[in-house]
């Protein structure tokens, strides 16, 4: 089932669209038995007609008061990718260290009202010339740890800023628009399928410039193990959404420009639509 976060309220996509009239986003999605639950209290409501405008027009980001945190360095492309971009600073050795090292990189990424939803702007930093997008599975965390459910994510990066000095790492993730989530967030029966693709799509005045995927299975960490460090002395009252890392880097040559649309999609997720302002 997919849950989307609209102007309106939450709409519940499964078979068809019901409509939530008066939930609160925080409580309904903070629940360790959101499928089954969900699916009874489906059963007592009345199909809506009337979503294609609300899907199409009017969703916001499937967001609240959870925090959006990160995982870095968990596929093989980004740890040679930031090895490169951080030649001069010693990347050879940080990022090797902790591709391989038991405790995971794990960083604050974003709050709600920093995030861009499907169809908004997301933006680069005006002091960097070096910029990409990331395209993660994200998932979603109940307060008890659990992993409920999966949205797509866009964890923006200003490449030339974290190559400098690993230290600067949290200015050339975290800034106004420089997350994006959504769709939805997908709730299905089951973990997501182990090979769920990821692809991305860059266009600039109508001409694909950069296309790229990655499986899921290219992970090197277990999602339950980067949820396990991220909850170790840290509580999150709302649950919280965690992105899992990039497979897909650009090549060093291309950087993002104002106007460019991002296309990312996942398998059973969806298509998340941003553009760069
Ligand atoms: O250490 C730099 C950030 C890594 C990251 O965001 C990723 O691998 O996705
Ligand atoms: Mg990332």
């Amino acid at each position: 089932m997919k849950i989307y976060k609209t102007t309106k309220g939450i709409l519940i996509g499964h078979e068809n669209v019901f409509y939530l009239i008066q939930t609160d986003w925080d409580s309904f999605i903070n629940n360790d038995n959101i499928y089954k639950e969900t699916l009874v209290l489906i059963k007592g409501l009345t199909p809506i007609t009337d979503a294609a405008d609300l899907l199409k027009n009017e969703l916001l980001a499937p967001i609240g008061a959870q925090e959006i945190w990160a995982a870095g360095v968990t596929y093989m492309r980004s740890k040679s990718a930031r090895m490169e971009e951080s030649k001069g600073a010693g990347g050879g050795s940080f990022y090797n260290r902790v591709y391989d090292a038991d405790r995971p990189e794990l960083f604050f990424k974003s709050v709600a009202s920093r995030v861009a939803g499907p169809g908004q702007k997301v933006r680069i930093r005006k002091d960097s010339n070096w910029n990409v997008p990331e395209p993660e599975l994200t998932l979603m965390i109940s307060a008890s740890g659990k992993i409920i459910g999966y949205t797509i994510g866009n964890d923006m990066s200003s490449r030339d800023i974290e190559g400098q000095n690993p230290l600067y790492l949290p200015q050339a993730k975290t800034y106004d628009w420089s997350a994006a989530i959504g769709p939805c967030i997908y709730i299905p029966e089951f973990p997501i399928q182990e090979n769920a693709l990821i692809e991305i799509e860059i266009i600039r005045n109508n001409a694909q410039v950069f296309s790229g995927d990655v499986r899921i299975d290219q992970i090197r960490r277990k999602f339950t193990d980067l949820v396990e460090f991220l909850f170790r002395e840290t509580s999150f009252q709302a649950g919280c959404l965690l992105m899992t890392g990039t497979g897909i880097v650009p090549p060093n040559d291309f950087t993002l420009h104002v106007g460019d649309e991002i296309k990312i999609r996942i398998e059973n997720i969806g298509e998340l639509v941003n553009i760069v302002e």
